[in-house]
C-alpha cells in the first residue's frame, strides 16, 4: 500500500468512526437499543482500525504520524474511554448512553476537522479550540437531552473555551508575521544578448479564438489563432527573440519558458519579473539558447485559466542539424477534449525516432509506447546517463514535465498511447498497455556521485491544505508550511549557495513541483537515495505522503517563482518565491 492510499484509508475510517459514534448517540436518544449497540460496536471497531492505519503510516515514514498520535489518538481514546464503560452499564434506559456516545462522535469529528481544515503545522491553540468545541457540543447535547451538565463540566467548558479563544486568535495571524513577497517592480531591461549573433525571431499574438478539437468548435485563448501555439525551434547557440503581442486577452498575457533557465528578466512572471502584457501592448523576450532539449512556453498571467484555455506551445532546442525523425507530442485538455488529434505516418524501418512527450495539463498523464523497445533519452530537457532499453513499460509525466523517448523504427508499426488513447502511430497496433509497469526514473540509468558534499541552505516545504483567513474571504487554500500566497515567506539564498529543498506532501492530492530558473538534482525520495542516472528536473510529482530531497546551485540571480504546477493549486495559494540576497 502506498502512503497515499494509507492516508485515504485512514481518512475514510475516521469518517466512519465519527458517523458510527454520532449515529449511535442519535439512536440511543431515540431509545433504539439494538441500533445503538450495533452502531457503537461498529464505531469501536473503526476507532481500533485507526490504530492500525496510524501505526502503518508511522512505519511508512509519513512525516506527520506524530501529529496523528498527538491529536487523533487522545481524542479517540477519550471517546472509547467514556463511551464503552457507559454502554456496558446501560442495562436499563439506553438513553443514558446518548451523551457519552455523542461525546465520542464530537471528539472523533473534531480531530478530523483539525486534520482537514487546519492542516500543518498543528498548534496548541488549535488543539484547545478542538477540545473546546467537543466540550461545548457535549454540554449543549446534555441540555437538549434534558440532563443538566454538572457544575464542574460547565466550569471546565468555560475555562477551555476562553483559553482557546485567546490562543486560537493566533490562527488569524501569519505564523511568524510573514511579510508579503517584496516584488521588484523596477523591472530590469531585457538582457542585451544577440547583437550580431544568429537570431531566431518569432512573433506570438495572443487572442481569443475558436478552434476545432475532434470535430467540435471550442472557445479558446490562442497564440496566432492556434492551439497549441506555433512550435518554436532553435539550435544551441542561437539567440531566440520572441515578440509577444496581446490582441484582446483582457486579463493580460506573458511568456514563461517552462524549464528553460533564462535570465530572470525574461522569465515572464507578472508582478515579479515584468508587468502583464495588456491588450494592445507588446513585450520582446530575448535569451540565448544554450541548453538543448524539449521545453514549452505558456502564459503566466492568470495562468490557471490562460494555460487551460490554450495559451501554450512547444520550444525545442536542438544540439545541431536534425537527424532522423523528431516528433513533438504536447498533450493537453481543451474544452474537456484531449489534444493532440491522433496522427499516423509511415516511417521507414531503421529511421532513428525521437518522441518529445510534453504534459501541458495540470495533472499527471500516463504514456505507453507499444510495438518497440525504446530508451528514455532525456527528462525535462536533460540527457540521462546510460539509459537502458525498455519494453512494455509505461511512463508517468507530471504536469509541466517532458520525456524524450528514442528508438529505431522497426519494420512493424509502433503506437504511442496517452491514457490508453493512441495519439501517434506508424500503422495499426492492437496492444493492451493498461497493465504495464511504470518506469521509476529514480532507478533508471547509471548513477554518478552527487556533486556536493554540503549544503549552504536547507529549506523544508510542507505542502498541505488549510483554511486561509488572511484574504477578504476565507478560503480553503493549498498551503506551504501552513501559509498561502502571498503570505509564504520567500526563501533567501546567496549567489553560489548549494541549496537543498525537502518537499513533503501532507495532503491527499499530487503536487507537481516547479522551481523557475533552475533545474534541481533529485537526492532522495522517501529516504531512499536516487540510484539511477542523475535526474535534473524542473517538474516532479510529489505524491501524497511523499518526501523528496532535491538540491541545486543558486547560479541564476533574481526573484523566482517556486510553485505547484497544478495551476489551480498555484492560484489557490501554493506559490512562493526564491530570492537572491
Ligand atoms: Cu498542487
Amino acid at each position: 500500500m502506498t502512503t497515499g492510499s494509507l492516508l485515504a484509508a485512514d481518512l475514510v475510517i475516521a469518517v466512519l468512526a465519527a458517523a458510527g459514534w454520532l449515529g449511535g448517540g442519535a439512536a440511543s436518544a431515540a431509545r433504539r437499543r439494538p441500533l445503538t449497540l450495533g452502531l457503537a460496536a461498529f464505531a469501536l471497531l473503526a476507532t481500533l482500525a485507526r490504530a492500525i492505519t496510524i501505526i502503518a503510516l508511522a512505519r511508512a515514514g509519513w512525516w506527520f504520524a506524530a501529529e496523528k498520535v498527538l491529536i487523533a489518538a487522545p481524542l479517540s481514546l477519550a471517546a472509547v474511554g467514556v463511551a464503552v464503560p457507559r454502554l456496558l452499564r446501560a442495562s436499563g434506559d439506553i438513553r443514558s448512553v446518548a451523551v457519552p456516545l455523542l461525546f465520542a462522535g464530537y471528539a472523533t469529528s473534531s480531530a478530523l476537522l483539525v486534520t482537514i481544515l487546519h492542516g500543518y503545522p498543528a498548534s496548541a491553540g488549535v488543539g484547545l479550540l478542538a477540545v473546546a468545541g467537543v466540550v461545548a457540543a457535549t454540554a449543549v447535547s446534555w441540555r437538549a437531552l434534558g440532563a443538566r451538565p454538572s457544575r464542574t463540566v460547565s466550569r471546565a467548558t468555560l475555562v477551555v473555551a476562553v483559553a482557546a479563544l485567546v490562543t486560537g486568535t493566533g490562527l488569524t495571524v501569519a505564523p511568524d508575521g510573514a511579510p508579503a513577497v517584496p516584488h521588484d517592480h523596477g523591472y530590469r531591461d531585457a538582457r542585451t544578448v544577440g547583437v550580431g549573433e544568429p537570431t531566431r525571431r518569432f512573433t506570438l499574438t495572443a487572442g481569443t479564438a475558436t478552434v476545432s478539437v475532434s470535430g467540435r468548435d471550442v472557445a479558446a485563448w490562442a497564440f496566432n489563432a492556434q492551439v497549441p501555439g506555433p512550435e518554436l525551434t532553435a539550435t544551441v547557440g542561437d539567440v531566440v527573440e520572441v515578440t509577444l503581442r496581446n490582441r484582446d486577452i483582457e486579463r493580460g498575457v506573458t511568456l514563461h519558458w517552462h524549464g528553460y533557465d533564462v535570465p530572470n528578466s525574461q522569465d515572464g512572471v507578472p508582478g515579479v519579473t515584468q508587468a502583464a502584457v495588456l491588450p494592445g501592448q507588446e513585450f520582446v523576450y530575448r535569451f540565448r539558447a544554450d541548453q538543448a532539449g524539449t521545453y514549452w512556453y505558456h502564459t503566466h498571467s492568470v495562468s490557471d485559466v490562460g494555460v487551460r484555455m490554450g495559451l501554450y506551445g512547444v520550444l525545442v532546442v536542438r544540439p545541431g542539424p536534425m537527424t532522423g525523425l523528431d516528433v513533438t507530442v504536447p498533450v493537453h485538455t481543451l474544452g474537456g477534449r484531449p489534444l493532440p488529434a491522433p496522427r499516423t505516418e509511415r516511417v521507414e524501418a531503421g529511421t532513428p525516432v525521437r518522441l518529445r512527450l510534453i504534459n501541458t495539463d495540470s495533472t499527471t498523464h500516463r504514456y505507453a509506447l507499444a510495438g518497440t523497445a525504446f530508451r528514455v533519452a532525456a527528462i525535462d530537457g536533460f540527457d540521462l546517463r546510460g539509459p537502458t532499453p525498455l519494453v512494455d513499460t509505461a511512463v508517468l509525466i507530471p504536469a509541466g514535465g517532458r520525456y524524450d523517448l528514442v528508438f529505431d523504427a522497426p519494420a512493424t508499426p509502433v503506437a504511442l498511447l496517452v491514457d490508453e488513447r493512441a495519439v501517434y502511430s506508424t500503422g495499426s497496433v492492437s496492444t493492451a498497455t493498461g497493465a504495464w509497469p511504470v518506469l521509476d526514473p529514480l532507478t533508471y540509468g547509471v548513477a554518478s556521485p552527487v556533486p556536493w558534499s554540503r549544503f549552504d541552505r536547507k529549506f523544508t516545504l510542507v505542502l498541505d491544505r488549510g483554511l486561509d483567513l488572511h484574504e477578504l474571504l476565507p478560503r480553503y487554500a493549498h498551503t506551504v508550511n501552513g501559509a498561502a500566497d502571498p503570505d509564504i515567506p520567500p526563501q533567501v539564498v546567496r549567489l553560489g549557495d548549494v541549496v537543498r529543498f525537502t518537499i513533503v506532501n501532507r495532503s491527499q492530492t499530487v503536487h507537481p513541483w516547479h522551481l523557475h530558473g533552475h533545474h534541481v538534482l533529485v537526492l532522495s525520495r522517501d529516504g531512499k537515495p536516487a540510484a539511477g542516472s542523475p535526474l535534473w528536473l524542473d517538474s516532479f510529482d510529489v505524491r501524497p505522503g511523499e518526501v523528496w530531497e532535491v538540491a541545486f546551485r543558486a547560479d541564476n540571480p533574481g526573484m523566482w517563482a517556486n510553485h505547484c504546477h497544478n495551476l489551480a493549486h498555484a492560484d489557490a495559494g501554493m506559490t512562493l518565491h526564491l530570492m537572491y540576497s
